[in-house]
């Protein structure tokens, strides 16, 4: 039995505030709140364990050696990876998706070589590809969606030919909802000899994740959307494809030997964690990752699929409304519109309620052009929200429908 009474006491920041009102924070697509286990993780390490990692012999610096690749073993087994040597940390996703277009895109792409990607993707998982096929001269294809906003797998087999060397898909939009079959893409990637790139930063925090299952080469996630600190994420790879690619960063820590005029690098994963990692953040989301285990993400989803489901249909009884993406398999996020009123009018106005959501392009350009609108409104829930906090978005955004309708009349 979920309790979410007893989940929303672990997360001090829901007993905030805001304009004199309960908060009630409904923009969890952008960054999640953390519960009190991992907050006391941060200050543990740094009240107990603080020192440099892997530089050290001294008592702290195995200590902190120790949490920091006990992390990565949490991590790990939190995705599913069948051997933590393909676990990179990193600073996010972003800069999980950016090391995988420099160090195997650059190397390993040529002219004529194709990138198939979705015309769904955040902006991190195409201006990556956009810079490397400046440099390299590959080219880019994209699978584009169909009217409910799901993916186009008909066209998708289209575009994934002899010429495709990577496929790149989110897993679930930040925007649409949508969870996308990357498992059918990646077997299709795989028949035409290309790698899978998957974009989990909506998914690894909401979804049961098994990059195994998944059928992945590359599974990108952010440690601050799934209730860890900021400035961590990871980067797993398949192990064979890390060992073919090029370092990303160069420094410390990432060589074996360096002479005055070359180095040698060092083994996977530390090949591509250069200088001072963020150690605090990753011991961090190693709580994230035994907090979520805790409750089960299968509960977890199950939990966020009620949550959703009920948001979006309470919200498509509002007048005039539009709800953006498809009806079915959804993720806890519902994007919309309401004609007459900016989406960034209406996050205004729900903030004077205490109520959070988020207004804007949300990192997809591309997508807001293809659905005809320069931004949407986005409320977003995850494993403390409440059907009550629903209720009081829907009332919200009836009053703001009626404020501006007064306007505009
Ligand atoms: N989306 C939002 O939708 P970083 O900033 O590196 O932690 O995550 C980038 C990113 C990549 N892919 C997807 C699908 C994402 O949703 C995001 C982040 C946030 O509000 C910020 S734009």
């Amino acid at each position: 039995m979920y309790d979410i009474e007893k989940v929303r006491e672990d997360f001090p920041i829901l007993k905030r505030v805001v304009n004199g009102k309960p908060l009630a924070y409904l923009d969890n697509a952008a960054t999640s709140q953390k519960p009190r286990k991992v907050l006391d993780a941060l200050t543990g390490y740094y009240e107990q364990h603080n020192a440099n990692v892997k530089r050290g012999v001294h008592r702290l610096s195995e200590e902190a050696t120790a949490a920091y690749e006990e992390a990565r073993e949490k991590v790990a087994r939190f995705l599913g990876a069948p051997d933590a040597r393909g676990l990179i940390f990193t600073r996010g996703t972003t800069e999980s998706i950016n090391l995988v277009a420099y160090a195997w895109g650059r190397k390993l792409l040529r002219e004529g070589d194709e990138v198939v990607l979705t015309e769904t993707e955040h902006h991190s998982n195409l201006v990556p590809w956009q810079l490397a096929a400046q440099v390299t001269g590959a080219k880019l294809r994209f699978i584009p969606i169909r009217e409910d906003g799901t993916l186009d797998m008909d066209e998708a087999e289209r575009l994934i030919g002899p010429r495709t060397k990577l496929v790149g898909c989110v897993h679930a939009s930040n925007v649409l909802a949508t969870v996308n079959q990357v498992e059918r893409l990646a077997e299709m990637a795989h028949e035409a000899g290309a790698l899978m790139l998957v974009d989990g930063a909506q998914s690894a925090p909401h979804l049961p994740v098994d990059v195994g299952r998944l059928g992945c080469d590359f599974f990108a996630a952010s440690g601050h959307k799934m209730l860890g600190p900021t400035g961590v994420g990871v980067l797993w790879g398949r192990p064979e494809v890390l060992e073919e690619m090029d370092p990303f960063l160069g420094g410390g820590e990432m060589i074996r030997e360096v002479h005055l005029d070359h180095s040698t690098w060092n083994d996977i994963p530390y090949k591509f964690e250069a200088g001072t990692m963020n150690v605090a953040q990753a011991v961090g989301l190693g709580a994230a990752s035994d907090y979520l285990e805790e409750l089960g993400m299968q509960n977890v989803r199950e939990h966020e699929k009620r949550i959703g489901e009920y948001a979006y249909h309470r919200l498509s009884e509002v007048e005039d409304i539009t709800i953006y993406g498809p009806e079915e398999n959804r993720t806890g996020v519902v994007s919309f519109t309401l004609p007459d009123i900016h989406p960034h009018d209406l996050a205004q106005l729900l903030d004077e309620d205490g109520i959070a959501i988020r207004s804007g392009h949300h990192c997809c350009q591309p997508l807001m052009r293809r659905l005809g609108v320069p931004a949407t409104a986005r409320a977003s829930f995850y494993l403390y929200n409440t059907e009550e906090e629903v209720d009081r978005l829907v009332e919200a955004v009836e009053k703001a429908r009626e404020f501006f309708g007064a306007f505009a009349s």
